[in-house]
């Protein structure tokens, strides 16, 4: 935990979970029920969460919670290797005061056995399975080594998430109180000991599995030629597409695996470079919203004129009036979408957005005041 200043609330101590897993898991559901915030949670197997960010809440008067929604492993729009890059690229590079206090539903990729006591290994969609079922799975992940067994055995706990407010919180609970801050295996290897996110245990995972899939690509292309050599002509055709698509994976992958081979260094200007962009989106967006006031203002004060010089007729005022609504109405919109843009901004970059938003905070209030 780190303790932080914050304004007139001094002392306040923050405490960092991450929730990793799988996508569609329900690690963004989860930290809606923590959070009582407007978490965008998915709606089918179709993975959701493209960023990490980080979810703020205030636990107790002294305890704010930060809840570290991650893009799930497996992910359908993003592939392992760009998921993993997004998660170590927010925990080698945010704030050094940040260490993790928990890992909800964990993913082993990611921790060292140091780490084991403040997991918290989350089940989750107990209400789509079969109670004995559900029972006998939850059995069978704890029982097996290679799932959650050994987790277990080196102080990980198993709970079950059902889907409610008092069971987020209790998995909470327990996070806070048996976790402590903890430098994840991966943060140890990038920080402490400078190697590439090729050469961390969960690059060398991520780099297997598309070693693997190389595999079956390359023996299926194979096997594609070999098929070309006797079909006929219109077989080919078909034969050929199959090629091209086999060749497009492996070309795929082997992008994955270079992008893999990636430091500190570089993780660290990516992550400049990003949030530098999304600054200058946001101060863009500002602008031409302080020019839209200062075209209300201007229209307001050029009506006001009208009236006094007694220039208007009734049905023309009627019709300016209704333009400055429509003005008004369009500038209503963009300060939500702008608000949103920056609540946004802020959960992905602990710390490095405070004074920007803070110049936001003053427009919004200059603007409504
Ligand atoms: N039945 C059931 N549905 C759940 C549960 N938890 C989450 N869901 C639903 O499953 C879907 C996916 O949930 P999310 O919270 O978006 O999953 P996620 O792990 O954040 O997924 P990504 O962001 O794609 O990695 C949503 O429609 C949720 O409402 C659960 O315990 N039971
Ligand atoms: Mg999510």
């Amino acid at each position: 935990m780190s303790k932080k200043k914050d304004g007139h609330r001094q002392n306040i101590q923050d405490v960092y979970i991450a929730v990793t897993g799988i996508t569609g898991a329900g690690k963004s559901e989860f930290i809606r029920f923590c959070t009582d915030r407007e978490v965008v949670v998915g709606d089918g197997l179709i993975s959701q969460t493209s960023e990490v960010e980080d979810w703020t809440f205030m636990y107790n008067p002294v305890l704010r919670v930060h809840l570290i929604d991650t893009p799930g492993f497996d992910d359908t729009n993003k592939k392992d290797v760009e998921v993993l890059r997004d998660i170590a690229g927010w925990l080698v590079t945010t704030d050094s005061e940040v260490r993790l206090c928990g890992i909800c539903s964990c993913s082993k990729k990611l921790c060292g056995p140091e780490c084991l006591r403040g997991i918290v290994l989350a089940t989750t969609m107990w209400g789509l399975v079969n109670p004995d079922d559900g029972v006998k799975r939850e059995n069978q992940l704890r029982s097996t080594d290679d799932f959650w067994g050994e987790m277990e055995k080196g102080g990980s706990r198993v709970m079950r998430h059902l889907r409610s407010k008092e069971s987020a919180m209790a998995i909470l609970g327990v996070i806070i109180q048996h976790g402590h801050p903890m430098l994840l295996k991966i943060q140890d290897e990038m920080i402490n000991e400078g190697r590439g996110l090729e050469d961390t245990g969960a690059g060398i995972k991520v780099n297997e599995d598309l070693i693997e899939a190389d595999r079956k690509y390359k023996a299926e292309l194979a096997a594609l030629k070999e098929d070309m050599k006797e079909a006929d002509e219109a077989s080919k055709r078909e034969i050929a597409e199959l090629m091209r698509k086999q060749q497009a994976e492996i070309d795929e992958n082997e992008r994955q695996r270079k992008k893999l081979e990636t430091n500190m260094a570089k993780l660290e200007a990516d992550r400049a470079r990003d949030l530098k962009a999304l600054e200058e989106k946001l101060a863009e967006q500002a602008s031409n919203l302080q020019k839209k006031e200062k075209a209300i203002s201007d229209f307001q004060e050029s009506l006001k004129k009208r009236e006094a010089a007694d220039t208007i007729d009734r049905a023309e005022k009627a019709r300016l009036n209704e333009k400055l609504e429509e003005m008004k109405q369009d500038r209503a919109t963009e300060v939500s979408q702008l608000r949103a843009a920056v609540e946004q901004a802020k959960r992905k970059s602990t710390g490095f957005f405070d004074s920007v938003c803070d110049f936001f905070s003053d427009l919004f209030d200059d603007l409504f005041s």
